[in-house]
């Protein structure tokens, strides 16, 4: 039996899985029901840990170091009824995850170009003048170095190709890359400079809408149900928009006031956020799968190594999965999803922006609104309800939607390290939004408060954060158990807690220190350095960071 509806399991993927040199058992029960569990696998017994809870249910884990190989296995389950239950046997051969293995050697750095650096002093700019700085793709050549000294290896790019605003997600051609960034050949000069340094590149895709200029949406505007591109979006009634519109849309109004007067008219299309600009597309129509395919596998022979995928959860997952098929094995797709990422994952995308962390991390670091307990707890149920799938997601404690980590902790340089030194040796691949590496702030209020330019003015840095950024991505990077290690709690107080990834006979330990007060610990026996109040120590082997 699987069960009853007290206690479950199954041997699928979230219950049984194979995850670099071991295996995972999870055991859900239902709230207040399970005392103890134990795990028999070909006859030998194993102490249950529970490791998270949430409204419903207690997971309940166990991890066996071993080789995937077919095993039989059953569970024995004290009730706090005092009932005692038998789950099982079962028969099977732990589950997989599909996915390359370069992004958990990966560390990113996520650019919005036109913010990083000016490479092209002389260009024209579209519409929205004032909101360009003029940054593109032969900065991002220039300041290469920036990255491979950081110890980044793979870079995340927001939209890079031909479109109307500095952003750029409103696309118009999906085949080239703006002119005001530098043009398809800045694109290839660029992938030449990143493979030299052994750097991935993640571009971003948006194939939730196009750009209301986009040839496609113009056809569909020009000759409404004539167009053969109608059923490329969800035109809701003909014409899609009024002469009235036109009018306005063709009129010399600078671009801000256009934007805003249109704002306030009706047209016959759905759109992202009822943004104009931005009709959405029709993921009904089996060619504009073929569309989203084609252009996806365009890039990643043009030099790309992977997706971040624009407003995933506005399309059909069905969709992803089918265009996922077609493309390499070795693209890595994550999607942008803002809740719960389990319907994005495992057969659909390698991971997601995991949001979910996100929210947890600001609730304890940056607003402090829970304690570590609870912290904690989040994080093991995180890791219930995505499984290996966890080690894929893309991890962040701010990106160009959110405002700056640093402006939430108040411009607290030593809170922003403390919150790092945790994202660098948690489960899940750590991105760097650019410019947190040199502590800069962002302007502003809202989603594109963050967007503040790049100094390169080197006085302008935060030297100390800038050197231990890079400390902390070298121990990423150098030490495997950081990556791919399993995670387990060693101890926690209010505002600290201590952990340690462990993979096969390797371990690292792991303490973060949120108080304002020095915390001691002993660890194996061994009694460890006091802690500073807002800061994190590291220990390998013998050897022991503070920072
Ligand atoms: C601009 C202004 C905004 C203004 C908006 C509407 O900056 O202040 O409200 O226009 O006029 C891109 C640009 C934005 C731009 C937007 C529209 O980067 O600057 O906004 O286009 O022109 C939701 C979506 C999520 C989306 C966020 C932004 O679900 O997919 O909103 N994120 C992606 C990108 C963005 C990008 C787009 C989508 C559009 O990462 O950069 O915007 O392609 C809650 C809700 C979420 C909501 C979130 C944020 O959490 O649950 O659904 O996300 O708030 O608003």
């Amino acid at each position: 039996i699987a069960g009853d509806d007290e206690v479950y399991h199954s041997p699928a993927l979230l219950y049984l899985y194979h995850f670099a040199g071991r295996t995972h058992f999870i055991l859900r029960g239902k709230r207040g029901v399970v005392r103890s569990a134990v795990l028999a696998v070909n006859g030998e017994k194993t102490d249950m840990w529970k490791k998270a809870e949430d409204g419903l249910f207690e997971y309940y884990e166990a991890v066996l170091w071993q080789e995937p190989a077919e095993l039989e296995y059953y569970f024995l389950v004290e009730t706090t009824s005092g009932s005692l239950k038998k789950l099982g046997p079962f028969r099977a051969v732990p589950n997989e995850l599909e996915a390359p293995s370069w992004p958990l050697e990966s560390v990113f750095y996520q650019i919005m170009p036109d913010r990083f650096a000016v490479g092209i002093q002389e260009k024209r700019l579209p519409l929205e003048g004032e909101l360009f700085h003029g940054g593109d793709l032969k900065g991002i050549v220039e300041h290469v170095d920036h990255l491979k000294g950081l110890g980044v290896n793979a870079l995340y790019l927001t939209p890079i190709f031909e479109s109307m605003t500095y952003h750029g997600y409103d696309i118009i051609d999906y085949y080239h890359v703006a002119r005001r960034l530098g043009g398809d050949e800045a694109f290839e000069e660029l992938v030449k400079a990143l493979k030299e340094r052994g750097i991935k590149l993640v571009l971003d895709g948006v194939f939730h809408h196009t750009s209301f200029f986009h040839p496609f949406f113009l056809d569909v505007v020009k000759n409404g149900e004539k167009s053969q591109y109608k059923d490329f979006y969800r035109v809701t009634g003909f014409p899609v928009v009024s002469s009235e519109f036109l009018e306005l849309l063709g009129s010399d109004l600078p671009w801000i006031e256009k934007h805003k007067a249109l704002k306030s008219l009706n047209w016959n299309y759905e759109s992202f956020f009822s943004v104009w600009l931005m009709p959405r597309l029709n993921h009904e129509n089996p060619k504009v799968v073929d569309f989203i395919a084609d252009v996806m596998e365009s890039w990643l022979e043009r030099g790309a190594d992977g997706w971040r995928l624009d407003v995933a959860h506005g399309v059909p997952p069905s969709l992803w999965r089918d265009v996922r098929k077609r493309l390499p094995k070795e693209a890595y797709l994550f999607g942008e999803v803002m809740d719960d990422g389990r319907p994005w994952l495992f057969d659909v995308f390698h991971g997601v922006m995991n949001y979910l962390l996100y929210d947890a991390i600001l609730r304890f670091f940056a607003f402090e609104e829970i304690k570590a307990e609870e912290f904690l707890n989040e994080l093991n149920l995180l890791s219930a309800y995505y499984g290996p799938a966890e080690y894929f997601t893309y991890n962040f404690l701010d990106n160009h939607d959110t405002e700056r980590f640093i402006d939430l902790v108040n411009g607290d340089g030593k809170r922003y390290l403390c919150a790092l030194a945790f994202l660098m040796t948690y489960k899940g691949i750590p991105a760097i939004f650019y410019g947190d590496e040199i502590g800069l702030k962002g302007s502003g209020e809202g989603m594109s408060a963050g967007r503040t330019p790049m100094p390169w003015k080197e006085e302008l840095w935060d030297e100390e954060t800038l050197q231990k950024v890079r400390k902390l991505i070298d121990f990423r990077r150098s030490l495997a158990p950081l990556s791919r290690g399993d995670f387990r709690v060693v101890a926690a107080g209010d505002r600290w807690f201590a952990y340690k990834r462990v993979l096969g006979a390797e371990e690292v330990f792991v303490a973060i220190n949120c108080s304002g007060e020095e915390v001691k610990l002993t660890y194996g026996g061994k009694s460890l350095p006091g802690v500073p109040p807002t800061s994190a120590l590291l220990m390998y082997k013998s050897v022991i960071e503070v920072l």
